[in-house]
């Protein structure tokens, strides 16, 4: 690892169609939008990494952010964990939180891969740990789908990797609607089964506390941002007020933000996001105040890399698993097994690209 140097980025945009269109309190996407990075080095060895930053026509703006992080560290030694403490401190003028963390992120995770490729191991290890399956839950569907797709789509979702875990989005406009969905995947997926809730935010503080009360017995595992997602003191106020465990996190932009709802008591469970946390560095850093909180601790999207995360996180909950990125991805041995994600043993995060992919849905930046 000794004079490995960062020679040049290079990051290509692409819009890769969904399986499952995502119909979300937050949006409707026929596609996801990802920013994929290669950090060339004087090794031969390139760092890998994407981002999925929701917004197709913000691509060019994070692109660009990313490019200008990344110049103070060209023909510089690439170390990781040094290299997220200065560039926190570069980021500071453009402010912490949104796109400034979310090109953080794609450095640190893509210098994070090639560090573990000249050590030739693969990233959960070289950081000192196993590369054992996590334990994971399906939510690449149960969207605000109709109600009379909802048999049909639970069957498949539970098929397709035997999981005993899937979560469905809620807050309909009508109760019993919320009532059927739920009832109805009790009912194929039976008593064991878990079941995780996603309210995307959907809620001011009143009704979220009515809905959550009226769903509070329903048998929910957790139920997830009911209200905006800055509102952690209204959030620790309903989370005492619900028997159902709340989850938030997707929306922390970096460990502070962690630390902050902590500090507020905002939820039962965290489930912070990889991209908006601050990759790699910024989630080991969140994952060890957590531990000192004693917090059970999910990932979000990306399960990848979070995965080989979940091995150094010593309150690792359920990791998400979508399948959004696969079309951009080599097959490199992720799979998921008996509700379990497995990781691949190969040096680095086992993200590499199927160019021909990248290529047919390419976006100009
Ligand atoms: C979610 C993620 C990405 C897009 C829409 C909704 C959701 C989740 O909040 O937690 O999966
Ligand atoms: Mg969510």
């Amino acid at each position: 690892m000794k004079d490995l140097r960062l020679e040049k980025i290079n990051i290509r945009a692409v819009n890769v169609p969904l399986n499952k269109p995502v119909i979300a309190h937050l949006g409707t996407f026929e596609k996801w939008p990802f920013l994929c990075l290669d950090a060339h080095t004087n090794k031969g060895l390139i760092g890998k990494s994407y981002i999925g930053p929701y917004l197709v026509d913000q691509l060019p703006v994070i692109a660009k952010c990313i490019e200008a992080l990344s110049k103070p560290f060209l023909n510089q030694e690439i170390k990781p964990y040094n290299f997220f403490e200065e560039g926190f401190k570069k980021i500071s003028l453009l402010g912490y939180q949104g796109i400034s963390i979310y090109a953080l992120a794609a450095l640190d995770i893509a210098f994070w891969d090639v560090y573990a490729k000249a050590a030739n191991m693969p990233l959960a290890c070289l950081l000192g740990s196993d590369l054992k399956p996590v334990k994971a839950y399906n939510s690449r569907g149960l969207w605000l789908i109709p109600l009379n797709e909802i048999e049909k789509e639970t069957n498949d979702l539970l098929e397709n990797g035997s999981f005993n875990a899937l979560k469905v989005r809620i807050g309909r406009n009508k109760l019993k609607d919320d009532i059927y969905v739920i009832e109805k995947i009790r009912k194929i997926g039976g008593e064991n089964l878990v079941i995780m809730s996603d309210f995307n935010q959907c809620y001011d503080y009143d009704t979220a506390l009515k809905r959550m009360n009226e769903l509070d017995d329903i048998g929910l595992y957790w139920f997830e941002e009911p209200i905006n997602y800055r509102n952690f003191y209204d959030c620790a106020k309903l989370s005492s007020r619900i028997k159902t465990p709340i989850s938030i996190g997707e929306n922390f932009h970096g460990p502070y933000d962690l630390a902050n709802s902590i500090k507020a008591n905002a939820s039962t469970y965290i489930m912070p996001d990889l991209m908006r946390i601050g990759g790699v560095s910024g989630w080991l850093k969140s994952a060890s105040i957590a531990e000192a909180y004693n917090l059970k601790f999910s990932t979000h999207l990306f399960p990848e890399v979070s995965a080989h995360l979940m091995n150094l996180t010593p309150t690792a909950h359920w990791l998400e698993w979508v399948d959004w990125a696969n079309p951009i991805l080599q097959d490199t041995g992720f799979r998921v097994e008996n509700g379990k994600y497995h990781i691949p043993d190969i040096p680095g995060t086992g993200v590499e690209w199927n160019d021909t992919n990248i290529e047919k849905y390419k976006v100009n930046i």
